[in-house]
């Protein structure tokens, strides 16, 4: 069945368990499908005008149907009960902690997603609306000295491979939705709140950040590129773009 579904490539740890839950729900939903179909074919010929030219008001009767419509809501209770509430809740209670995660700002907007790096200090800079301007995006504070080796990038998310990521979504205009398809994370960013949202990749490569929420007209422009690379890399890469704000 997965295969068929055509979903793109698995790329983090908890992406297999989401699969399941959408592998179970596409086998109900074809069961569901089948029988239903097989129901409207059987009543259109056991109710057809010529045997019944008076309508009959009582229609199919007898003890299965109950027993499909129980057997479906068993079904549906099990998949929520069994299998979606703790993959949801292992997703937004059981955040990783700070120090074991690499800790990411994305900031959402009209059209594009800024990313804030805390930099070697692993503390982020303070960051103000006032500030914001053509080359400060999130409107971070360089005079603070927790903010002088922050980096930020704009619709570019690097993050190193086999350990947790700790995403703190924030929007600086409407609704957004931050989805990354292949790491199965898709998570509403509302103007406000610092939404966290993690998960841990597995696969190195080059994807699409999708907006998966319609933000306004340049809504399918609203992409970014995240890539999954090694540790050295990503350390690398820090390195050199510390190099640029002159660190
Ligand atoms: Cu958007």
């Amino acid at each position: 069945m997965l295969q068929w579904l055509g979903m793109p490539v698995a790329a983090s740890a908890h992406a297999g368990q989401v699969d399941q839950i959408m592998v179970l729900v596409h086998w109900l939903m074809l069961l569901l499908f089948v029988g239903w179909s097989a129901f409207f074919a059987y009543v259109l010929v056991k109710f057809r005008r010529s045997r019944h030219p008076v309508a009959s008001y009582h229609g199919v009767r007898g003890w299965w149907s109950n027993v499909a419509e129980g057997g479906v809501l068993v079904a549906e209770v099990v998949l929520i009960a069994f299998f979606s509430v703790p993959v949801w809740s292992s997703r937004v209670d059981a955040l990783p902690s700070e120090d074991e995660a690499t800790v990411v700002r994305v900031v959402a907007e009209q059209f594009s997603w800024n990313v804030h790096y805390p930099g070697a200090d692993g503390r982020f800079g303070r960051t103000d609306i006032k500030l914001v301007g053509p080359d400060n995006a999130i409107g971070l504070d360089r005079g603070d000295p927790v903010g002088k080796d922050d980096i930020t990038t704009i619709n570019q998310l690097n993050i190193p491979i086999g350990k947790p990521v700790l995403v703190l979504l924030s929007s600086k205009d409407v609704v957004h939705s931050f989805g990354l398809p292949q790491m199965r994370v898709k998570q509403d960013v509302i103007p406000g709140i610092s939404q966290p949202v993690w998960f841990t990749p597995t696969v190195a490569g080059e994807w699409n950040i999708a907006c998966s929420q319609l933000c306004g007209l340049g809504h399918a422009q609203m992409r970014g590129l995240y890539k999954v690379m090694s540790q050295t890399d990503f350390d690398a890469w820090l390195a050199e773009e510390a190099l640029y704000i002159g660190l």
